[in-house]
């Protein structure tokens, strides 16, 4: 078997297997696509301290080593997790989170397969007594393998989602312990996203280059938070929170599931009382309710504050405290969680998306999380500043593009009212099969899971730019969808589409329609007078094809930015703005339709991608440099943000919006 064949028939392996050695191949060839069930997700509440739980984070400085990349599994074979990495092989600092791709000068940035994370840490002897001990990581990326004191506790696929695992037999406490941790970033056809792995010669051999058609760098490695945390023996294993209003938004209801782990919640389930207390921002209790041994009740309240979006109410963003307190039969207090809650309906039918009964019209940005060093690691000022930008300029929403997003940034899209279309991490979906399918829905399974009690979180979009011409196209997005409705009713289901509508087989599926589409650039390009008809004949189309809102959901032209020309042309700051002008225009005549109901600028900032001569230092389509900082097209999408926001919603201008030229001009 060549290295091909060989990486393929490993990457096959599950992690039972490659520790024992007994192998177990998956079979992927379905042309006949089944609903099978997927695996459930459990627990995975967003840790937070309690007076019954602590937290404590494992980020920091990690050890590190890179497998041989003709070799990926030596580890597991030598058994590298069962000592210190370093007495396998030198090691080097990697920070944690961070993609590890840009942090060596060396070409770890383009590492194929799997690379080693290891450090220590200490448990207090406290941390033995009568409580549970769980391991949490933020986002993993593609996959996973995770060992603590050499004992297997872990293993997740796909990234950008969180996975954790109880290891409260396995710490040491009172005594140092180790974590190590094995990644790997290999992306073949049966991955979330695909890709496809080829062995090529090169001037000294044979090597493996792995190739994907995404239009961003496929960063890999620890990219979100660790954290170990503790919860009391029976605890509080899940919350799930819906919320109602009535007609006028001023009664609300809240109604939350908690689902209860442990010994008590087996023996004796129907004596725990959940006790849940609504609080406002201010801290004031407005609704408490004592369930009688049931884990699910409901908290009514009059002059409600309703969660609104940006710009369309002065007090937007709206959040109560929900504090859920297990009970014991005796009223011992055995475990108490508290999330945020934002009261707030959705509702859509053929030609709107309301919220809270009022129309939205959403304008916003495609994103992504890309930042210069740290990749798609969490940083938590580059989140800060970006939230910052969001507001300055006016957007109301965010499509997720092209993967989940830390779950900080949706508690702060939740804060600021952003509207959050969330897409799990199937881009450019094709050359379908029974096991994409199965991992296609686990994605959005943990996705819906991990996001559901967000009141940001407004569309689930199940896939970017799939290739839903193909025959098989049909029967696989009906599953896909119809298994994303039955996991969320309360919110609509949407794609970003880049098919022509005429091949288009996946919009009958969907609640609403988006679609991805670049005049002036991939199609006539510099054609500024071939964007506004364009725009206006295919939404059009689509809506008239599907009879569903329409979005469009990408639009845009890379800039250099300081690159000035006049007559504009492409890649100059003029061309964006043109750009950006001729397809306002056809927003607004769109509007006037009924049916149209969003505009979303590609993209937020200048992001990274594989190396390509159609990219300089990456994709150049950001509004903002991806150092943050705005391009001229900015300060023009900032005025039109604002002034949909007025015309719509009668928001205030900033100061700041017009500069001063002559009073002659207003
Ligand atoms: C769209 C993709 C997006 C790309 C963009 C582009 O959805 O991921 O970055 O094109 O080429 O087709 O800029």
């Amino acid at each position: 078997m060549g290295i091909m064949g060989l990486w393929r028939f490993l990457k096959s392996l599950s992690f039972f297997s490659l520790v024992t050695g007994l192998y177990v191949l998956h079979f992927s060839l379905a042309l006949i696509l089944v609903n099978k069930e997927v695996p459930q997700t459990r627990g995975m509440l967003y840790p937070r301290e309690s007076e019954t739980r602590e937290v404590r984070s494992l980020d920091g400085i990690w050890n590190f080593v890179r497998s041989d990349q003709a070799n990926p599994t030596q580890g597991v074979r030598d058994e590298w997790y069962t000592k210190d990495l370093s007495q396998s092989r030198p090691t080097i600092p990697m920070p944690v989170p961070a993609s590890y791709n840009d942090i060596t000068t060396d070409n770890l940035r383009d590492h194929v397969g799997t690379v080693w994370y290891d450090r220590k840490f200490f448990v207090p002897r406290s941390w033995s007594k009568n409580q549970r001990i769980w391991l949490r990581f933020g986002s993993v990326h593609y996959e996973a393998f995770v060992w603590i004191n050499g004992q297997k506790v872990v293993k997740h696929e796909i990234g950008h989602l969180p996975f954790e695992a109880e290891v409260t037999d396995i710490l040491n406490y009172g005594a140092e312990n180790r974590i190590t941790v094995m990644c790997d970033n290999a992306l073949i056809q049966t991955t979330v996203p695909q890709g496809k792995i080829t062995e090529v010669p090169n001037d000294n051999g044979m090597t493996i280059i792995q190739s994907y058609t995404f239009d961003f760098f496929n960063y890999a490695g620890i990219h979100r938070s660790v954290h170990l945390y503790t919860t009391p023996r029976t605890f509080i294993e899940e919350v799930e929170v819906t919320t109602a209003l009535s007609e006028n938004n001023s009664v609300g209801e809240v109604f939350y599931s908690v689902s209860v782990n442990g010994s008590a919640a087996n023996e004796a389930i129907n004596v725990l009382n959940i006790q849940a207390n609504l609080y406002d921002k201010e801290g004031a209790k407005v609704a408490n309710t004592t369930s009688d041994g049931k884990l699910d009740g409901c908290l009514k309240l009059t002059g409600v504050k309703p969660w609104w979006p940006y710009l369309m109410h002065p007090e937007p963003g709206y959040l109560y405290e929900l504090e859920i307190k297990l009970l014991a039969a005796n009223e011992e207090l055995l475990d108490v969680y508290r999330l945020k809650v934002g009261l707030r309906t959705l509702s859509w039918n053929k030609s709107q998306f309301l919220i809270n009964g009022k129309p939205v019209y959403f304008r916003g940005f495609g994103r992504h999380e890309d930042s210069d060093i740290r990749g798609k690691g969490l940083d938590n000022a580059l989140m800060v500043r970006d939230f910052n930008l969001l507001k300055w300029i006016g957007a109301n929403a965010y499509r997720t593009s092209h993967y989940p997003y830390s779950e900080e940034s949706m508690q702060f899209a939740d804060q600021h009212g952003i509207m959050i279309i969330d897409e799990c991490p199937s881009v450019d979906t094709e050359n379908y099969s029974q096991e994409l399918l199965g991992k296609h829905k686990s994605s959005l399974e943990q996705l819906i899971h991990r996001d559901r009690n967000h009141p940001s979180v407004v569309m689930w979009s199940i896939a970017n730019e799939p290739r839903t011409a193909s025959m098989n196209a049909d029967s696989y997005f009906e599953l896909v969808a119809n298994f994303t409705r039955s996991l969320d009713k309360t919110r609509p289901i949407t794609a970003a589409i880049a098919v022509p509508y005429t091949q288009d087989k996946s919009g009958r599926h969907l609640d609403i329609i988006s679609f991805n589409r670049y005049n002036a650039w991939y199609s006539n390009t510099g054609r500024l007078d071939m964007v506004t008809q364009n725009v206006i004949d295919e939404a059009t189309a689509w809506n008239k094809q599907y009879n569903k809102p329409v979005i469009m959901s990408e639009y845009g032209a890379d800039t250099l930015e300081g690159l000035h020309m006049t007559p504009a042309y492409v890649w100059s700051e003029e061309f964006q703005e043109e750009v950006f002008a001729r397809h306002f225009k056809a927003f607004d005549q769109l509007r006037k339709k009924g049916w149209f109901i969003g505009e979303f600028v590609w993209n937020f900032a200048d992001f990274k991608t594989a190396q390509s001569y159609t990219r300089v230092g990456g994709n150049k389509k950001g509004v903002f440099t991806r150092s943050r900082q705005p391009k001229a097209a900015a300060h023009l999408l900032r005025k039109r943000y604002f002034a949909l926001g007025r015309d719509l919603d009668q928001c205030q201008f900033p100061e700041d919006l017009f500069t001063y030229i002559a009073d002659l001009i207003s």
